[in-house]
C-alpha cells in the first residue's frame, strides 16, 4: 500500500514524518475520514470542505487547493487499485522548535493514507451494539470546538477508555449542559413514535457527513425528521437506536446503561435507513 506525503508517494513502511511535527508534539492538525464505494468517493466535497473549515478554525493554511487535494486521494486510491477503502486525510502544522507557538513550524504536511477499516463485528450490525454513558463530557464549545475535526482526539479517547472498561464497544458522551452529544466516533439517532430525532449541532457536537446523509434520506423517504436536545431518558425510551459515522456507517444500538431499547432488536425504521444509505453510497459521486 503506498501513502501520500507532501508530494511523493512512500510504502506503508517508510511512510513517516518528523518527530518535530507539531501534529505529533501537540495535536496540531486536521483531518478527515472518508470512504469510497466500487471506486466513487462519498461526498468527498463535502469532506474537503470540513476538512478546510476545521483548518481555517486553528490558522491552519493547508498548502495546496481543494481541487489538487482531491486529485491526490484519486491518484492514492488507484495507485493502490483500491474501489472500496476507507481514505484518512491528515494535514499537519509541519515541523518546527520545540514550544506551542505555531509560527515557529514550516511546512505542513498532507497525508493521503488508503486502506480498509472494519470498526466493529459484522454481527453487531445484525443484531445490534450496546453502549454506555461515559463520565468524560464532550468537550466544553467554548474550549475547543467539536466542530474542529482536530488531530487531538483525547477527549474521544478517554470517553472509550471509559466505554472499554465497562464492557461496551461505544460511549455515549453528554454535553457541558448534561444532553447527549455523541458517541467517541459517531452521531446518534433516535427514533420516537415514528419521528427520527438527533442532537442538534449547538449541542457540541461533529456535524457528520453521515448524519447529514441521514437526514436527507429520511426526509425524502417521509419520515419526520427533528433536530432537538435530547436527554438519556429519550435514549432509554426510544423505540429504536443508531449511530452514524463514515467509519461505522449505521449501526443499530439496543442497549443503553443497561436499559434494552425497543424491542432489543434493530428495529425497522434502522433498517430502512440502512438499505436508502447503501443504495444512496452506490449511486452518488
Ligand atoms: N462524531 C465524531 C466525534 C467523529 O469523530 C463522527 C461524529 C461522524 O462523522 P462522519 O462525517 O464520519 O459521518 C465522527 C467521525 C474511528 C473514527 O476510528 C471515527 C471518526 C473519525 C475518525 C476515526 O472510529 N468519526
Amino acid at each position: 500500500m503506498k501513502v501520500y506525503i507532501s508530494g511523493k508517494f512512500y510504502d506503508k513502511a517508510e511512510a513517516k514524518i518528523s518527530v518535530y511535527d507539531h501534529g505529533l508534539l501537540y495535536g496540531d492538525g486536521v483531518f478527515e475520514g472518508i470512504r469510497s464505494y466500487g471506486g466513487k468517493i462519498f461526498r468527498l466535497q463535502q469532506h474537503l470542505k470540513r476538512l478546510y473549515d476545521s483548518a481555517k478554525a486553528i490558522q491552519l493554511v493547508i498548502p495546496m487547493t481543494q481541487e489538487e487535494l482531491a486529485a491526490v486521494i484519486r491518484q492514492t486510491l488507484e495507485l493502490n487499485g483500491l474501489k472500496d477503502a476507507y481514505i484518512r486525510v491528515v494535514v499537519t502544522r509541519g515541523a518546527g522548535s520545540l514550544g506551542l507557538d505555531p509560527r515557529k513550524t514550516s511546512d505542513p504536511q498532507v497525508i493521503v493514507i488508503t486502506d480498509h477499516i472494519q470498526l466493529y463485528p459484522p454481527e453487531l450490525y445484525e443484531n445490534g451494539l450496546e453502549i454506555v454513558t461515559v463520565s468524560t463530557i464532550r468537550n466544553h464549545p467554548n474550549a475547543l470546538s467539536p466542530r474542529i475535526k482536530s488531530l487531538n482526539y483525547l477527549n474521544n479517547i478517554l470517553a472509550k477508555l471509559e466505554a472499554i472498561e465497562a464492557g461496551c464497544l461505544e460511549a455515549l458522551m453528554l454535553n457541558h449542559k448534561g444532553e447527549v452529544a455523541e458517541c467517541t466516533g459517531d452521531n446518534i439517532f433516535l427514533v420516537t413514535r415514528g419521528t427520527l430525532r438527533t442532537p442538534p449541532l449547538d449541542a457540541g457536537i461533529l456535524e457528520g457527513i453521515t448524519r447529514n446523509a441521514v437526514i436527507e434520506l429520511a426526509k425524502r423517504d417521509g419520515i419526520p425528521v427533528r433536530e432537538d436536545a435530547l436527554t438519556r431518558h429519550d435514549v432509554y425510551t426510544a423505540d429504536e437506536c443508531f449511530l452514524t459515522g463514515t467509519a461505522a456507517e449505521i449501526i443499530p444500538v439496543v442497549k443503553c446503561d443497561g436499559r434494552v431499547i425497543g424491542t432489543g432488536k434493530p428495529g425497522p425504521v434502522t433498517r430502512r435507513l440502512r438499505e436508502l444509505f447503501f443504495a444512496l453510497v452506490r449511486e452518488e459521486e
